[in-house]
C-alpha cells in the first residue's frame, strides 16, 4: 500500500518529487482499510459469469487462441527511434527531420482511431500491453503511434473500468522510441462540450508529463477560435501542435461549394498562423477522394510551409487509391492501421500501402514482415471483441451520402439500438443526411457528429420530418445537445447557424457569440482534489481530479466499481467480458511477478433472497464469494 501510495502520489506522478518527498508528505502514511483484493475479484469474476457483461449479456464464454505475440530479442536494447529526435531536438528540430525524408512517414492508428471505429474503442490496456514493447522493437521507424485520445477516454472509465492514465504510463514504459499521439478535441478536451480555458490547459500539460508528444487537434466545427487555447498549450508544454482541418464535402464537385479548395487552404494558413507544427488533414468518414487527395494535398503544400499529415477511413473501400495521390502530391505522413485492424470504418492496411509504394522512392522505412508478425496479434485479440464488431465486411460507398464518421457507425448503431431503432438503422443513416442538410451542411466529427445522430435518431423515433421541425418546432422537446450547438456551445459553424432553425430550437434563448471558454468559470482544481480525497478516502492524483473535472458522474462510478471489485484491468478480456467456465482456471497477474490462480469449481442454486454461492479455488485453496443474480 505504501508503494501504492508513492506512485499514485500527485508529486510523484508529475515528477515535482525529490529525495525529501517521503519525509516531507506525511499523508503517504494514511493507508486506506485493508481490503481483500482477492475476495473483489472473484467477485467481479463471480458476477460476471451469472449476470453478464453490459452489451454482451450471460453468454458461455467462448474458448480461444492463445493470442500470438511475435518473439523478440528482450535483452537487446530498444532502437531509438522520432521520440529521441524530437527529446533532442525539440518540436522545431522534429519539423526539419519531417521534412527531410523523402519517404512517406507512417502513424500506426491501432492502438486507438482503428478499435474505436471497428470496435467500438472497446479494446483494453491489457491488450494494448501486451503487444507495446514487441510494437517498439519490430517497429521503430514509424512516425508516431495514436494511442490515446478521441473517445478512449470516456470509454476507458465508462465501460472498460480501468483508468486510461494509466493506460498510458504502461504503455509510454514499454515504447519509449515512437512518439505518442493523441486525438485533442480542441475546446472539448476528450468530451463532448467545451470546457473552461484552465481545463484545457492542464489536461494538455498533465497529458504532456504522462507521455504524449503529438497532439492532433481540431475543432468540430472547423472554428479556429476554439482551437487557439488548445495549441498554446501545446507549444508551451514543449510538444507538437499538429492542428487539423476536417475535410467535408467534395472539392471537386461544383454543386458542393461550401466546402471548396479555397475554404481548406485558408484554413490551413490560418492554423499555420495560430503556431501549428503540423497541418493534419482529418478526413474522419473517408470523404477524400483520390484525385480530391491530389488536388488538396498540392494546393496545401502551396499554401504552407509545414509538414502534412493526412488521416483518412476506408469505408468506401478507397483508402488505398486516396493515399497513393497524397503522396504522389508530397503528403508527409498518413495514418496506417495494423492490416488485421484495417479497412472498412478503420484506417488503411499498413502492409498493403508499403507493398503499393515498394519500388517507388516514397516506399516506407519498416520491415513489411514485422507488419505481418504484429498483424498475427491483433487478428487474435480482435475475436475478444467479436460481440463489438458492426457487421460490416464490405466497403460502403453509401458513405460518400451519409458522410458519417468511421468512429461513429459502430457507436450510432448500438444508440439506435438502445432505443429500439436497430432495425430502422437504414432510415437512421439517410436522416442522418437530411439532418446534416437541415443544419445548413455542417462538419460531421465529434461532438458535432454525436449532435447530428442525436436529431437524426430523434427524428426517426417520432417520425418528423424536416417540414415538421419547422411546421410544429415550437412544441417539439429537442435533445438535449441539439438545443446547446444552436445556443453556440461547440462555437460557430462556417457560414453560422440556419437562423429560422436556430430561432424554432433556442425557443426564445439568445445564442452565444462569444468563444465558450471565455465565459465559462475556471475549475477550481484544488478544491475539485479536496472534494475527491474525502468522497474517495483515498490519495487524488492530478489525474483523478482531471477525469473527475472533464466527467464527474462517469469517473465517480468507475471508482465505485473500483471500490467493489479493486483493479479488475488486470484480468484476461475473455474473463473480463464473460466470467468463467465451470471447472476453467486461470492466471492473473495483478502485478508484475506476482501471479494469482483461479478456479471456478462451482455455481450454487439461487436462494430465496436472490443470491448464489460461487466456489472457486484461489491459489489451491477453497474460496466462496456470494452474488446477487439479477436473472
Ligand atoms: C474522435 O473525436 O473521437 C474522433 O475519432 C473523431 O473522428
Ligand atoms: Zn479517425
Amino acid at each position: 500500500a505504501f508503494l501504492m501510495n508513492v506512485i499514485r502520489h500527485e508529486k510523484f506522478m508529475t515528477g515535482e518529487y525529490d529525495t525529501s518527498f517521503i519525509d516531507t508528505t506525511p499523508e503517504l502514511f494514511v493507508f486506506p482499510k485493508r481490503k481483500d483484493r482477492g475476495t473483489k475479484m472473484l467477485s467481479y469474476i463471480g458476477n460476471v459469469t451469472i449476470n453478464g457483461f453490459p452489451g454482451i449479456g450471460v453468454k458461455q464464454k467462448p474458448v480461444f487462441d492463445k493470442p500470438r505475440i511475435p518473439t523478440v530479442n528482450a535483452l537487446q536494447p530498444i532502437p531509438s527511434g522520432t521520440k529521441q529526435i524530437l527529446e533532442e531536438q525539440g518540436a522545431e528540430g522534429l519539423v526539419k527531420w519531417i521534412k527531410a525524408q523523402e519517404e512517406v512517414l507512417l502513424t500506426d492508428t491501432t492502438f486507438r482511431d482503428a478499435h474505436q471505429s471497428l470496435l467500438a474503442t472497446r479494446i483494453r490496456t491489457n491488450d494494448l500491453k501486451n503487444i507495446a514493447e514487441p510494437t517498439a522493437r519490430l517497429l521503430p521507424n514509424m512516425f508516431s503511434a495514436e494511442m490515446w485520445g478521441g473517445a478512449t477516454f470516456d470509454v476507458a472509465y465508462r465501460f472498460l473500468k480501468e483508468d486510461p492514465w494509466e493506460r498510458l504510463l504502461t504503455l509510454r514504459e514499454k515504447m519509449p522510441n515512437v512518439l505518442f499521439q493523441m486525438l485533442l478535441r480542441a475546446s472539448n478536451a476528450v468530451g463532448y462540450k467545451n470546457y473552461p480555458d484552465n481545463v484545457i490547459q492542464k489536461f494538455v500539460r498533465t497529458s504532456a508529463e504522462a507521455g504524449i508528444d503529438v497532439f492532433r487537434i481540431f475543432d468540430s466545427l472547423n472554428w479556429i477560435d476554439g482551437m487557439k487555447v488548445a495549441i498554446n498549450s501545446v507549444r508551451e508544454s514543449g510538444k507538437v501542435a499538429e492542428a487539423a482541418i476536417c475535410y467535408t464535402g467534395d472539392i471537386l464537385n461544383p454543386n458542393r461549394p461550401k466546402y471548396n479548395l479555397a475554404y481548406y487552404t485558408n484554413m490551413a494558413k490560418e492554423l499555420e498562423a495560430a503556431g501549428a507544427h503540423i497541418l493534419g488533414i482529418k478526413d474522419m468518414a473517408g470523404l477524400l477522394k483520390p484525385e480530391a487527395a491530389y488536388q488538396l494535398v498540392s494546393a496545401l503544400k502551396d499554401a504552407v510551409s509545414i509538414p502534412i499529415h493526412l488521416h483518412t477511413h476506408d469505408t468506401s473501400g478507397n483508402g488505398i487509391f486516396t493515399y497513393a495521390k497524397a503522396i504522389e502530391a508530397g503528403v508527409d505522413i498518413v495514418d496506417v492501421a495494423m492490416s488485421s485492424m484495417s479497412g472498412l470504418t478503420s484506417q488503411p492496411s499498413a502492409s498493403t500501402l508499403y507493398y503499393a509504394l515498394e519500388h517507388s522512392d516514397r516506399k516506407p522505412n519498416v520491415d513489411v514482415q514485422s507488419l505481418e508478425k504484429l498483424s498475427y496479434y491483433w487478428e487474435d485479440i480482435r475475436k475478444f471483441y467479436g460481440e463489438f464488431e458492426s457487421g460490416m465486411n464490405a466497403p460502403h460507398t453509401e458513405v460518400y451520402q451519409h458522410e458519417m464518421p468511421g468512429g461513429q457507425y459502430s457507436n450510432l448503431q448500438q444508440q439506435a439500438k438502445g432505443v429500439g431503432l436497430g432495425d430502422r438503422f437504414e432510415e437512421v443513416k439517410d436522416m442522418y443526411r437530411r439532418v446534416n442538410e437541415l443544419f445548413g451542411d455542417i462538419v460531421k466529427v465529434t461532438p458535432s457528429s454525436k449532435v447530428v445522430g442525436d436529431m437524426a435518431l430523434f427524428m426517426v423515433q417520432n417520425n418528423l420530418t424536416e417540414d415538421d421541425i419547422f411546421e410544429r418546432g415550437e412544441v417539439l422537446d429537442f435533445p438535449d445537445s441539439v438545443v446547446e450547438m444552436f445556443e453556440g456551445y461547440l462555437g460557430q459553424p462556417h457560414g453560422g447557424f440556419p437562423k429560422e432553425l436556430q430561432r424554432i430550437i433556442l425557443k426564445g434563448k439568445q445564442p452565444l457569440t462569444v468563444r465558450p471558454g471565455e465565459l465559462l468559470d475556471p475549475v477550481d482544481f484544488k478544491g475539485l482534489s479536496e472534494e475527491l480525497f474525502h468522497s474517495l478516502k483515498r490519495q487524488v492524483t492530478s489525474f483523478d481530479t482531471l477525469a473527475y473535472a472533464l466527467y464527474p458522474k462517469v469517473f465517480m462510478d468507475y471508482t465505485k466499481t473500483e471500490q467493489e471489485f479493486g483493479n479488475i484491468s488486470v484480468l484476461d478480456t475473455p474473463t473480463f467480458f464473460y466470467g468463467m467456465r465451470l471447472g476453467e482456471e486461470i492466471e492473473v497477474e495483478i502485478e508484475r511477478g506476482k501471479t494469482l490462480i483461479v478456479k471456478l469449481v462451482s455455481i450454487g442454486e439461487p436462494q430465496a433472497n436472490g443470491t448464489r454461492v460461487i466456489y472457486f479455488e484461489f491459489n489451491g485453496q477453497p474460496r466462496e464469494v456470494i452474488i446477487k443474480d439479477e436473472s
